[in-house]
């Protein structure tokens, strides 16, 4: 059986974090482990309160896992500090050195959320070019994307430019994820990798019920990763999948609600 890692947030709620990458994980057929670097007290309505965790009893929890169940990918998402993000990277660089960990990393760069408080300070932004210099891929938003490669991102040739500029910071591939443009009818995501760009279009779904949507996507890429798919592909299942489990949100709160985790598209699984 596969394993995969995800080092990320919790969110109580169940819709976002590790909460959502663990049940993705699941949905694809993989095995999940789960390191935690923060804690929110949130639900569909609001977040009131981030808790990180100290950068040590991270970096513990990654060893136990590296030790006992070596992943075949792992994902990143919320991380809080700098000092976790650098305790991460650490880590990273010790596994491989060690040859315990020789697999694809995915960079969700969660800075923000929607709403509430930020999920990463200030030094925060700085440690994670770091980690994207150890990234297979890294899967901004719009608004990340613009943050990391220092320009505007308002259409898809901005997003283009921001994918060259944030593979410039190491990474093998970037995903730049183009669900808030405002531009168009579709969601388009932009891919660069190998040298060449790759456009994935969805129809728009309108709907409050996104909570977890970047989660849950990266999950799904880093799930399929774990199975030894070839990135393209990967992406490509993992939009079918996320527009399903979008098209299929069970509805829940009374606020942004969580997507439909178990959705079942054939093609994608
Ligand atoms: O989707 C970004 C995100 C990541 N991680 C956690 C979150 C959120 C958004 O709410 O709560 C834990």
């Amino acid at each position: 059986v596969p394993v995969a890692l995800t080092i990320a947030g919790s969110d109580p709620g169940g819709g976002a974090g590790i909460q959502a990458d663990l049940k993705t994980f699941h949905r694809f057929g993989v095995y999940g482990t789960a390191v935690v670097t923060l804690i929110t007290v949130q639900n569909t309505v609001r977040m009131s309160r981030v808790e990180t965790l100290d950068a040590a009893l991270v970096a513990e929890q990654i060893g136990a896992v590296f030790e006992d169940l070596p992943p075949q990918a792992v994902k990143t998402g919320a991380l809080g500090t700098a000092a976790i993000i650098d305790a991460i990277v650490d880590s990273f660089a010790d596994a491989s050195a060690t040859r315990r960990l020789a697999c694809p990393l995915v960079v969700d760069p969660v800075m923000l959320s929607s709403h509430g408080p930020a999920l990463a300070d200030a030094s925060a932004a700085a440690a994670l070019q770091r980690l994207i210099g150890q990234a297979a891929l890294v899967t901004p938003n719009l608004a990340e994307a613009a943050r990391l490669a220092g320009i505007e991102v308002a259409t898809t040739q901005d997003m283009r430019e921001a994918a060259r500029r944030i593979a410039a910071l190491g990474a093998r591939a970037v995903l730049v994820k183009g669900g808030h443009l405002s531009q168009g009818q579709d969601a388009i995501d932009i891919l660069w990798s190998g040298g060449r760009f790759t456009e994935y279009a969805s129809p728009r779904i309108l709907t409050r019920h996104t909570h977890g949507t970047g989660c849950t996507y990266s999950a799904a890429i880093t799930a399929l990763l774990a199975r030894g798919v070839a990135i393209e592909e990967a992406v490509r299942r993992a939009k079918r999948f996320i527009d399903a489990a979008i098209a299929t949100s069970p509805g829940l709160g009374r606020g942004a609600g969580p997507l439909n985790h178990w959705a079942d598209d054939a093609g994608s699984l």
